[in-house]
């Protein structure tokens, strides 16, 4: 889809020989397509919450679930797609005007997140309207609908 996408990173060890385990390593620069600039991460979340509901209008950023697993709606002038993250070794990287969406968090949910500039509230779209409008202005195209 459109500005956004699974990175499949490295993953290094086994589970065979006496579970020794894995270890992924992420290289900024090589491996993250922006520098990063802030790391986050969501946890202690219900499984009734929904979290996000806004676009960025500069900001990338990739979502790794570092432990349990997360669903991650995303939708954009081009499409919609929704991406279950539950693997450590797999990041979603979504790019700006994405409207995002989080949810059915498993309790041991730890959303780790790498983000190309500091926390900035001018950034964010909140409203799911003005993001619709924002985009449509941005891309100028005919009009189509982005469902709610
Ligand atoms: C995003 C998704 C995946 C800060 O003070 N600094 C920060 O770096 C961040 C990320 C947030 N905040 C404050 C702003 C709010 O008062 O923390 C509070 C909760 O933020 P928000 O409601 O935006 O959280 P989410 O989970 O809806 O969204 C977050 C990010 O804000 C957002 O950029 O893409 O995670």
């Amino acid at each position: 889809m459109y500005n956004c996408g699974l990175l499949r990173f490295r993953k290094i060890g086994s589970v065979s020989n006496e579970q020794f385990g894995y270890l992924t390593p992420i290289e900024f620069g090589a491996e993250i397509p922006f520098d990063v600039k802030r790391l986050y991460y969501i946890y202690n979340v219900a499984d009734d919450q929904i979290r996000g509901k806004h676009s960025h209008k500069k900001l990338h950023q990739v979502l790794i679930c570092v432990h349990g697993s997360v669903d991650v709606n995303l939708k954009n002038y081009f499409g919609e797609e929704t991406y279950t993250l539950d693997d450590p070794s797999v990041g979603l990287y979504v790019g700006p005007d994405n409207w995002r969406e989080m949810s059915n968090f498993t309790d041991d949910a730890v959303l780790f997140v790498l983000a190309s500039e500091k926390y900035d509230e001018d950034d964010y779209i909140r409203d799911y309207d003005s993001f619709i409008n924002y985009s449509e202005k941005k891309y100028q195209l005919k009009k189509k609908t982005l469902k709610k």
